[in-house]
């Protein structure tokens, strides 16, 4: 047996806006060190890191004395480069993934295919769930906003439902959760999947 290419990502990027710095182990156990310098957008990176089993390590800094947005919406967008960069040609992945996870009141459901075409289905949050102000600068407007960074550059197909929830941490939390256990499964590497899983050829 040959021993499979690491899956593994390095990126750095940085605008006026912010500077972001990501590596990534899609074969990690789940170990993080994140610091956006949004504590709540950490809470969620920690959330992912874990429970999709990727080794993630983030610096980020930006003009939080505006807004939390770009610092927040730049460290997605080098989430999803570094996720592409990983996953190379996606030999032997398993590349569907679906998960339905709680967080007490809150359900969430994921279904991820990486399919190499962007698309977010987003759905279920409840009436005016973007206004919330989670822990004093995590818009709930940046929960769809991160997925579809996340989508688009990792070249990911994603739908994330929300099917119940009240709480505005516990509903991000549980959406990431959720995606988290789904991209789990899609990036697992399938024995009995031989070269591409595509009938293309290509991902
Ligand atoms: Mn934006």
């Amino acid at each position: 047996m040959s021993t499979p290419a690491p899956r593994t990502a390095s990126v750095r990027r940085a605008t006026s806006e912010s500077t972001i710095e990501l590596e990534l182990d899609l074969d990690g156990t789940g170990r993080s060190t994140i610091d956006t310098t949004v504590p709540f957008f950490d809470h969620l990176l920690t959330a992912f890191a874990k429970h999709s089993l990727t080794d993630l390590t983030v610096r980020a800094t930006g003009d939080t004395h505006i807004d939390a947005h770009h610092t927040v919406e730049d460290t997605a967008i080098v989430l999803g480069q570094a996720i592409r960069q990983a996953l190379g040609d996606k030999s032997g992945i398993s590349r569907y993934g679906d998960a339905l996870v709680p967080l007490d009141e809150a359900l969430a459901q994921a279904v991820v295919d990486i399919s190499g075409r962007p698309y977010l289905v987003h759905s279920g949050e409840p009436a005016g769930y973007e206004f919330h102000l989670i822990g004093g600068h995590f818009t709930g407007s940046l929960v769809r906003h991160t997925f579809e960074a996340i989508a688009f550059h990792a070249g990911l197909t994603m739908h994330v439902t929300l099917v119940a929830g009240r709480d505005p941490h516990h509903i991000a939390e549980a959406e990431y959760k959720a995606f988290a256990r789904a991209f789990r499964q899609a990036k697992a590497l399938d024995p009995l999947v031989a070269g591409i899983p595509s009938t293309k050829g290509a991902l």
